[in-house]
């Protein structure tokens, strides 16, 4: 390549959350390519969050799965696709012909693209003939996709990110959005920033980093987010907050709901005693909410993962239906989507109860349209398992072979050690992954490799019903091939037609066909999801595709036609076009706290990793805001469970036990326990939460209850505990605790353990020979060993052993590693773990963009008298580039304030 040339310069999007970020992606070979935010792109508007930011840190190949394998007498080897897809096909074939279709099953993704989704879809549905094929949207969306349908008629988010900056209140109701909506959090900060009046309230049983914009926290008790908007609507009947001509021309139901409103919770004194809030700030939300008209109510996982998920949304959506705040700019119901393309799994029905394009599967003329379609043998007549289900169906032995793609549910479902034993009983169980290693591969017989992030290619649905590019801009990677390649060619291999595709266009089209198949003819109804407008666009247009929000019907000149706004015209998908309202009977979730299991565990995400970390732990800058797995709880609980802060502790449900280490962030009330969602069994000894998690779902949705289940938690008793960084991956068997994370240039392990501090035993776990050069120092009285191991004056290795907590920060020890070699200085002082002239220790970062860390803040903040986040930024540069950290920011001015306050 001609270097003198501009670099290539590829739009495509963000593979992680459902904002839908436009990312640009700038590639020179043999550098790592680099990535910014899309200033074309209305979702983001240029702007990353800190891990789309570092999207260029997780692109290597370490750890990738390059090739196809398959398991021979207990060990996976390496094998060619041909045999590989042979195995699968020969597979699935055998057990559909003997013991019927739905033996089988798929269980896909919100990370697919829609074009993957799409195949996988029809070839379980229309060929395979069963509707076993269910998705990890399931744990995820599954109660919003069901509260649209009861609501609306069909699965349909009103709304668009526009609304958020229209609105005069934002309620944020289960949704740590400054988090996990990273950017769309920023544009709210904006909104209110220009224009203060902009009311925002947090409604979560946790104080989290989002409730630093709120000018209102109702930290709720866990579960009771039903009494509180049947409370709310109960109180606008009584206040006259009904929009009477919308309710009457446009709803129907909303006696029948009211009454068990008001049944219950028509007296907010009432409900705010079961809710566990201060009356007067629940009193304060109600009379705010009826006076503004223009009010989004977003929500996500602490409203969808719920026993009684379904019934929260259409709670929330009974709301906004009584005062007719739906179908208008700056108000509405909204559904945070999770999944980069959570919205196209559901478009394309991936979903085992959901027929392809928004049709149903329990509608025989519907069915008739899609067999049809596809001109498909046979076609699903009735729901698939759901996914909890479905892995009990898989140990019980009734479902005999399944293909995971694109998830990895030993670690993410419910009751996870239940799903390790059904894929160990399984027959046959197919992984597609881009990771040779995780808990679920681990399980695999045969491993199809996949195209990742950057190599892959096709749409993605975002949170708005924008649907956008991802394009590829990296080379496949060995033998890896995409997930759609290799369904059609299992699909074919079984004998089926309908799978020859030139490529991902080829499909997005005939998606775009069947949205529009038999749409609003007789007896098959009309469905708002429709895509006309892209039919026939071709290879060069789809390539050059630009974001568009569905429906897209064609212009009068023949071009595609977006819609922004839903419901305008007033007019409902149910038959009749009227919105329902739904009665909503409030119920505690289903396992209650007991004495033997006194705390409520309340599972979520933290701001720098995605869900396993099987990509972003690969990144040292993601990996330094939260290193360790923890357990947050409420210092007079951790009193009672005799734990203290810094120590390990072990968790334990009916279902299961982990272990991570104790910490109080203040966010936690009396009562609830939090725990991170993201290690498995790759990034420490045993922190998988899933494994405690129970599996009681919602009776609508088939959705888990992740965010409540009763624990209890006990000191895990260890006698030292020590730290490695190494720049080599070490085996860790024989302690009782490890955590590993990853550094620049070596790989930090925290451990603890027990029995006698062993010197002989640290310097083996190095894995150097006894001729290599060491530098150690022991102090038996205080049960210390510290080693570093070096190879020509480079820093190979170091341990760091003490009984106790008592060991250095490793910060300056990993800034070692950089150095090919150590200086005279460092090298002396290398055990003591810090330079003499050192100032003090920066603390836990908060901003991972520049590496700053909490106590330099708060220096910072004490010694020039910082006010204002701007100010920091100035100061330290921390919040200075994606601003994913400016709401912890704000909390410490906010600390340093009130330690002021109490000091004067
Ligand atoms: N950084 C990061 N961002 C992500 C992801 C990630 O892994 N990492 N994953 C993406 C995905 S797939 C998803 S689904 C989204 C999830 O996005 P969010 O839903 O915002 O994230 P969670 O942390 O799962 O849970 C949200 C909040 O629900 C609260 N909650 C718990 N119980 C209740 C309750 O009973 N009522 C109410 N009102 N609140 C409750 C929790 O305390 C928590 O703060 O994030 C997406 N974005
Ligand atoms: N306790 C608890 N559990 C939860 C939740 C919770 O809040 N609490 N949240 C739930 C929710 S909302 C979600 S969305 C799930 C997420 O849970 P998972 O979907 O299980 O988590 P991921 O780590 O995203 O798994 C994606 C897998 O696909 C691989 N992969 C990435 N790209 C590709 C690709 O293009 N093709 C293929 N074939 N593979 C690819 C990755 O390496 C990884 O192994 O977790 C759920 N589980
Ligand atoms: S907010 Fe962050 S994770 Fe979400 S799409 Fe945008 S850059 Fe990606
Ligand atoms: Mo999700």
């Amino acid at each position: 390549m001609d270097m003198s040339l501009p670099a290539p310069t590829v739009r495509t999007t963000c593979p992680y959350c459902g904002v839908g970020c436009g990312v640009t992606a700038t590639v020179r070979p043999g550098t790592i390519p680099i990535i910014a935010g899309d200033a074309q792109h209305a979702a983001n508007r240029g702007r990353l969050c800190v891990k789309g930011a570092a999207l260029g840190e997780t692109l290597d190949l370490d750890g990738r799965l390059l090739h196809p394998m398959l398991r021979e007498s207990g060990t996976l080897r390496q094998a060619g696709w041909n045999e590989a897809l042979e195995r699968v096909a020969s597979g699935f074939a055998s057990v559909v012909a003997e013991h019927g279709p739905d033996a089988v099953a798929l269980y896909v993704s919100g990370q697919l693209l829609t074009e993957d989704y799409y195949v996988a879809n029809k070839l379980m549905k229309g060929f395979i003939g069963s509707a076993n094929i269910d998705t990890n949207s399931r744990l995820c969306m599954s109660s919003s996709v069901a509260g649209h349908k009861r609501a609306f008629g069909e699965d349909l988010v009103p709304g668009c990110y526009e609304d958020f900056e229209l609105a005069d209140m934002i309620v944020l109701v289960g949704s740590n959005t400054a988090w996990c909506h990273p950017t769309l959090f920023q544009r709210i900060l904006r909104a209110k920033e220009a224009r203060p009046g902009l009311k925002v309230v947090a409604i979560d049983p946790r104080r989290t980093a989002t409730c630093e914009l709120a000018d209102l926290h109702l930290a709720i008790k866990p579960g009771t987010d039903v009494w509180l908007f049947n409370g709310l609507l109960s109180y606008l009947a009584r206040h006259g907050g009904v929009d009477g001509t919308f309710v009457a021309a446009h709803t129907e139901g909303l006696d029948a709901a009211l009454a068990i409103a008001d049944a219950d919770c028509a007296d907010p004194a009432a409900v705010a005693r079961i809710c566990r809030v201060d009356p007067a700030q629940l009193l304060a939300f109600y009379e705010g909410f009826a006076a503004t008209a223009k009010v989004v109510t977003a929500y996500s996982q602490g409203v969808n993962q719920s026993s009684s998920g379904t019934d929260k949304v259409n709670a929330i959506i009974n709301c906004h239906l009584v005062t007719g705040r739906i179908g208008q700019p700056g108000m509405g119901p909204f559904s945070l989507t999770g999944q980069p393309n959570a919205m196209g799994g559901r478009e394309v029905g991936g979903l085992a109860n959901m027929l392809a394009a928004h049709m149903d599967l329990d509608n025989p003329v519907q069915r008739d349209a899609v067999r049809e379609f596809w001109d498909a043998p046979r076609i699903a007549s009735r729901p698939g398992l759901k996914a909890v289900d479905l892995f009990r169906a898989v140990e019980e032995g009734s479902v005999k072979a399944v293909w995971i793609i694109a998830t990895n549910p030993v670690v993410s479902l419910p009751d996870a050690d239940q799903v390790r034993r059904a894929l160990d009983k399984c027959e046959l169980v197919v992984v597609s992954d881009i990771v040779h290693g995780t808990d679920t591969t681990l399980h695999a017989d045969v491993l199809l490799p996949a195209l990742g992030w950057g190599e892959k290619d096709g749409t993605v649905t975002n949170s708005e019903r924008c649907i956008s590019r991802q394009r590829a801009f990296l080379p496949a990677p060995g033998e890896a091939r995409a997930d759609w390649w290799a369904l059609c060619e299992v699909a074919r291999r079984m004998g089926f037609a309908g799978f020859d595709y030139a490529g991902a266009h080829d499909i997005f089209d005939e998606h775009a066909r069947l949205s529009n198949w038999r749409n609003g003819e007789d007896g098959a109804g009309r469905r708002v999801f429709d895509l006309s407008g892209l039919i026939g666009i071709g290879q060069g247009a789809y390539e050059a595709l630009e974001p568009i929000q569905w429906p897209v019907v064609r212009g009068a000149g023949g071009e595609p036609v977006a819609t922004e706004r839903l419901f305008a015209d007033r007019r409902f998908a149910h038959a009749g076009g009227r919105a329902r309202f739904i009665p909503t009977t409030p119920r505690a979730p289903v396992h209650a706290v007991d004495g033997d299991f006194p705390l409520a565990l309340n599972t979520g995400r933290m701001r720098d990793q995605w869900h396993t970390m099987t990509r972003t732990g690969k990144s040292p800058r993601l990996s330094s805001h939260s290193p360790e797995p923890f357990i947050d709880l409420h210092p007079n609980d951790a009193l009672l469970c005799g734990v203290r802060e810094g120590e390990l502790a072990r968790v334990t449900s009916r279902w299961g036990a982990m272990v991570a280490r104790v910490t109080h962030s203040g966010g936690i009330a009396r009562g609830g326990v939090f725990v991170p969602i993201h290690w498995s069994g790759q990034t420490a000894s045993d922190a998988r939460v899933g494994a405690l998690v129970n599996p009681e779902v919602d009776p609508v949705s088939g959705e888990p209850e992740f965010k409540h289940t009763p624990v209890a938690v006990a000191p895990f008793v260890v006698e030292w505990h020590a730290f490695v960084l190494s720049r080599e991956s070490l085996a860790l068997d024989s302690v009782a605790h490890w955590t590993r994370i990853q550094g620049e240039g070596f790989v930090r392990y925290e451990m603890a353990g027990r029995g006698p501090v062993d010197p002989d035993w640290a310097r083996a776990l190095l894995g150097a020979g006894e001729a290599a050069d060491w530098i150690d120092y022991e102090d038996e009285g205080l049960g210390a060993y510290r080693a570093a191991h070096l190879v020509e004056g480079r820093l190979e290795a170091c341990v760091f052993v003490a009984r106790g907590l008592r060991l250095p920060p490793r910060d300056w020890l990993a800034g070692l590693f950089a150095a090919q070699q150590l200086a005279a200085s460092d090298r002396a002082t290398l055990l003591a773990g810090s330079a003499p002239q050192r100032g003090p220790d920066p603390g836990p970062t908060v901003c991972s963009c520049f590496g700053v860390g909490r106590n330099t803040i708060q220096i910072a903040i004490r010694e020039h008298g910082l006010e204002t986040t701007a100010q920091v930024t100035a100061c330290v540069r921390a919040g200075g580039n994606c601003g994913s950290c400016v709401p912890e920011i704000g909390k410490l001015l906010a600390l340093a304030k009130c330690g002021e306050a109490t000091a004067s």
